[in-house]
């Protein structure tokens, strides 16, 4: 067999095709807007609203008590990373609804983080298990460079829609830009259509 390591070092090869305009990384580059916050889970929580009540708040042990969740997959940031076969465990939003014992809300909602960053998905894209709270990354705590203890993880949208240091999901009805959304980034960031910036 031919190694590539003969080669010199290469990009991995893909497992899968990649979406356009993307190149593999087998590291783990860090994207912050700003510094890494120091964030003791002693003290952190995470709530949610919806339609201006809040519905819940859970510490760092409730987290941790309610089912975990984990995903297997490929992730893709708008600066044309993505990195394949990578592993997440959390907290579905689903099981923390269910949790409060509300209904799953409609609309939009609007990510909060220590640091205040701030990030806006349509509510449906947090349901049905297609996001969660992740504070485990390749089985390991997460990070904090990352995003750790605990970060927003939807992976079928562009990385930035995953909000590290999360404390709060904020449901309402009206689509309201967050952080770079308001710079000009796409309001859904699909990357399979490439919706990098807002025309797009
Ligand atoms: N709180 C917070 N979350 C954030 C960011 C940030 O600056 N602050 N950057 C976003 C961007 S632009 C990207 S690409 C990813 C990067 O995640 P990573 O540093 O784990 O690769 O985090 C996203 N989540
Ligand atoms: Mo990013």
């Amino acid at each position: 067999m031919i190694n590539n390591k003969f080669f010199g070092r290469k990009r991995p090869e893909p497992a899968r095709p990649v979406p356009p305009g993307q190149y593999l990384e087998d590291g783990f580059p860090v994207l912050s807007a700003g510094p890494t916050p120091k964030v003791d889970t002693a003290t952190w929580d995470f709530s949610i609203e919806i339609d201006g009540s809040k519905i819940g708040t859970w510490s760092w042990d409730q987290l941790n008590a309610l089912p975990q969740t984990d995903i297997h997959t490929d992730i893709h940031c708008v600066t044309k990373w993505s990195k394949q076969d990578t592993d997440w465990r959390g907290v579905t939003i689903d099981d923390l609804l269910k949790d409060a014992d509300v209904e799953p809300p409609t609309g939009f909602v609007m990510a909060g983080c220590d640091g205040g960053y701030t990030t806006n998905v349509p509510a449906p894209d947090v349901l049905n298990g297609k996001a969660i709270l992740a504070h485990t990354y390749d089985g390991q705590p997460l990070a904090p460079e990352h995003g750790g203890p605990v970060r927003l993880f939807i992976p079928h949208l562009y990385l930035w829609k995953s909000a590290k240091w999360i404390r709060s999901l904020t449901f309402m009805d009206q689509d309201v830009p967050g952080f770079w959304e308001r710079y000009g980034y796409h309001m859904y960031g699909d990357p399979w259509r490439e919706q990098r910036y807002t025309n797009d």
